[in-house]
């Protein structure tokens, strides 16, 4: 992996030593209205902010400040801001609600939160005991930008050692409590020298932008440390569908896209409608994306998507592919920097083509804030992920599925997502869930719960259709034995699916 010096500031790598080397005459943040920032100009507001935390707010190196938002440019100065006052990030989605804002606060200790003051309501409501929180991008004359613009423009920022915490990130929880997963400032900068760097290859002129929000370290990573580690230009604001994102490709002229598969497949049937010729790097995270999701983009649009899994534990994308060393279906090779290794249920790697569990090592990696589980997750430095994969014979990582979504049907073992990949073959069916319901004589049946295209009618007739056609797609034992339709798939705020919930019937 990338090696640092001890003293070690990602705030100040970011910005300043992007200012030193290319000047601050770039754009460095766009804000989708109009609005934009050269790097001199996000420098001058994250130094002004820095010195408000520390000297109006009473914010010391090691405070762990909450940050809390929709996607902006004042969201990533607070950000920047925080890393250079030496405090420690710990980033939620705008969209957490107020229980699960206090037990992110009590698991994490936090004291202080700058919130935007549109997202202030559930924050207040969590009532959370000896929180101080400031709003940001307010009128109100304690508004944290309102204070910072009384400030000088220079800061010196704190001398951090590059293993100082930086950030504290929650995952999303596809299942259970959230865990805190805890990351240095050498960790910040070595996702952007590994897969930014060695993957992506961004350049100055390249111009970001994506649908995850920064409360998620995909949109964090995506959508500010890698542009900033360049010096390139990112649209900062909030995702507002398919549309709204090629729009934004279009208008912005944006070259590096980040985003999911879903929205891939949204975009797809909307995307010849824009121009979206800027577009040289698409990255695909967050969930498996479908070989015939690539082929189609690439129908589409010409362009290969980057495929790439990553984990709130590891900070950002640690298996991937670009160009000619793409295959698709495959999530890719391990990014240079990492290794990983498939496991067998004996906890030994296991031969290649045999499905396991994903464990991975490198640069950054896991460890979880005070929490028993990290004793389940960790092995020797091994990070062991709820993912099922196959170590293909040429070394490509293929995903099977989430080790808690295999189906054990008659004896057969099932991978939800293979099946769910079948119905989305199927020019109906927008999206698909595939998990498994008790049954007294099979253990378990394969159940598909399918969001399908407007204008599609529900009916048996579709029933028996889909059913049909997944026959002539896969080994008639994994076919759906049911198929439920519903409007819209449970996922977490990250967009993940939450197979469990349909598991537990919870939409049924
Ligand atoms: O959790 C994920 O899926 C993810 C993907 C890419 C980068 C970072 C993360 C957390």
């Amino acid at each position: 992996g990338p090696r640092y010096p001890d003293r070690l500031n990602c705030g100040t790598e970011l910005l300043d030593a992007t200012v030193a080397r290319l000047g601050g005459g770039r754009p460095a943040v766009h804000d989708g209205a109009g609005g934009v920032w050269s790097y001199g100009e996000l420098q001058g507001h994250v130094d002004r902010i820095a010195r408000t935390l520390a000297d109006d707010l009473g914010v010391v190196p090691g405070n762990r400040v909450l940050l809390r938002g929709p996607t902006t440019p004042w969201l990533a100065a607070c950000w920047l801001a925080v890393m250079k006052a030496g405090a420690v990030a710990v980033t939620v989605l705008a969209a957490q609600r107020p229980q699960e804002l206090a037990t992110v606060c009590e698991l994490a200790r936090v004291r202080h939160a700058l919130c935007d003051t549109r997202s202030l309501d559930d924050l207040v409501k969590a009532s959370i005991p000896s929180l101080r929180i400031t709003p940001y991008g307010g009128n109100s004359p304690a508004d944290l930008l309102r204070l910072a613009a009384e400030k000088p423009s220079s800061y010196v920022p704190v001398d951090t050692s590059a293993d100082d915490v930086a950030l504290i990130a929650f995952t999303s929880g596809t299942t259970g409590r959230p865990k805190g997963c805890i990351h240095f400032h050498r960790d910040v900068l070595a996702i952007a020298d590994t897969f930014s760097a060695r993957v992506l290859r961004p350049g100055p002129d390249d111009v970001f932008a994506g649908s995850p929000p920064l409360g998620f370290t995909f949109g964090l990573g995506g959508l500010v440390i890698f542009p900033l580690r360049v010096g390139a230009a990112t649209l900062l604001a909030d995702w507002s569908g398919p549309e709204g994102l090629l729009d934004d490709i279009e208008r912005h002229r944006v070259s590096v896209l980040f985003t999911a598969p879903t929205a891939y497949r949204a975009m797809l049937s909307r995307v010849g409608a824009y121009d979206v010729s800027s577009l040289r790097r698409c990255v695909s995270a967050g969930e498996h994306l479908p070989a015939a999701l690539w082929h189609a983009w690439r129908k589409a649009t010409g362009l290969r998507v980057i495929n790439g899994i990553g984990a709130t534990e590891m900070l950002h994308i640690f298996i991937s592919a670009a160009d000619d060393a793409i295959r698709p279906g495959t999530t890719g090779l391990p990014v240079p920097g990492y290794e990983a290794r498939v496991l067998g249920p004996d906890g030994r790697p296991a031969p290649d083509g045999e499905p396991g569990r994903l464990a991975v090592r490198g640069p950054t990696g896991c460890r979880y804030l005070a929490d028993p589980r990290q004793r389940d997750y960790v092995r020797d430095g091994w990070n062991l992920t709820g993912d099922t994969y196959v170590r293909e014979p040429d070394g490509y990582f293929r995903y099977v599925a989430r080790a808690d979504d295999m189906i054990v049907s008659a004896g057969y073992n099932i991978a939800g997502p293979e099946v769910e990949e079948a119905l989305l073959r199927h020019p109906d069916v927008l999206e698909a869930a595939v998990v498994g319901r008790p049954d007294e004589r099979r253990g378990e049946i394969v159940v598909a719960h399918v969001v399908l295209r407007e204008g599609v009618p529900r009916t048996e007739e579709t029933v028996a259709a889909l059913r049909e056609f997944t026959k002539k797609e896969i080994v008639p034992y994994k076919c759906p034995r049911e198929i439920e339709f519903t409007d819209a798939l449970p996922r977490t705020p990250t967009g993940k699916l939450q197979r469990f919930r349909l598991r537990n019937g919870a939409l049924q």
